[in-house]
């Protein structure tokens, strides 16, 4: 299988919220992403970021001269013994959750769409260390990660300035288009790495700040470049979401890594919410599968 041997970049494709709704989804067909500057206000990162650092710290600190967060102790990766301690805290956070549901994500979704949203429930959050080279997220497809129907995509959310050597998501534009490709091994967040083909020489890349949004395809090939800073840390907010009604694969409805940390379920993130209201608000969700699906390109 060829795997990704190409290093060209060019800059994510900038899309902005104003433009009509056709545009955007045309450009979305096209590329197989959405790339939105300063869409999710400061405000709302900040205080995130906050509640995530007030879980993260000592391990992972709020430090004044880089203005971001940078790493204390030894680095980890998605599935270390620290990450799975340090996890489980994160989830627990309610703004975590709701943060995906606020009207300016679900409309942005909803303009997309052309239909109402469902909001996937499982939410991740992104920790991605420096010094764990080789282990950053693998070039890959979502449609077989989370075993998406026609209509689903990610989007993916930056909650601090995320600079080159960070650990940047890139995006293989137009990939959507050549379907769900065969798959292997590979270290590194999700395990998984999916087929490049050898005409595929460009990826698209940027130096993002707090705040601004990415949405991708469920087929557009994406990955993340390796955080090869000193000391700073990237972390950032993802979840998928489809027409409210499209069959849903079952394991989406479940904490993300719910499945192998142990005591981890709905339940005890709910524990300390004050707000019931999202609390298990996909109980009703009409229409989940059990069945492995395949999305269609576009
Ligand atoms: O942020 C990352 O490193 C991974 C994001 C990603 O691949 C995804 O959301 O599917």
């Amino acid at each position: 299988m060829e795997h990704s041997t190409v290093s060209n970049v060019s800059p994510l494709v900038a899309s902005c919220a104003n433009e009509d709704s056709a545009t955007l989804r045309a450009r979305f067909h096209e590329l197989g992403y959405l790339y939105l500057q300063d869409y999710v206000s400061g405000v709302k990162c900040d205080a995130l970021l906050e509640q995530f650092m007030a879980q993260l710290s000592p391990t992972i600190v709020s430090d004044e001269k880089y203005d971001l967060p940078v790493l204390r102790e030894e680095p980890f990766f998605e599935t270390d013994p620290t990450w799975d301690k340090l996890y489980p805290k994160l989830q627990s956070i309610q703004a975590f959750h709701q943060f995906f549901h606020e009207p300016e994500i679900t409309g942005l979704m909803e303009r997309l769409l052309e239909n109402p949203a469902f909001v996937y429930p499982m939410k991740m959050a992104r920790i991605a260390t420096p010094g764990k080279i080789g282990y950053e997220t693998p070039p890959h497809q979502d449609a077989h990660s989370h075993q998406g129907g026609p209509t689903m995509a990610g989007i993916w959310v930056a909650l601090h300035d995320v600079a080159a050597g960070m650990g940047r998501l890139m995006l293989l534009p137009g990939s959507h288009r050549r379907g769900l490709r065969m798959v292997s091994e590979a270290d590194g967040v999700g395990g998984v790495q999916c087929e490049i083909f050898p005409d595929e020489n460009t990826w698209h890349v940027a130096n993002v700040k707090r705040g601004d949004v990415i949405i991708f395809h469920s087929c557009c090939v994406h990955k993340a470049e390796p955080n090869t800073s000193d000391l700073t840390v990237r972390l950032s907010v993802d979840t998928r979401f489809c027409e409210y009604g499209e069959a849903v694969f079952v394991t989406n409805f479940e904490p993300h890594h719910g499945w192998r940390i142990e005591g981890f379920d709905w339940q005890s993130i709910y524990s300390n919410w004050s707000d019931e209201t999202l609390q298990y608000y996909w109980r009703d969700y009409p229409n989940v599968s059990d069945t492995v699906r395949v999305a269609s390109d576009s």
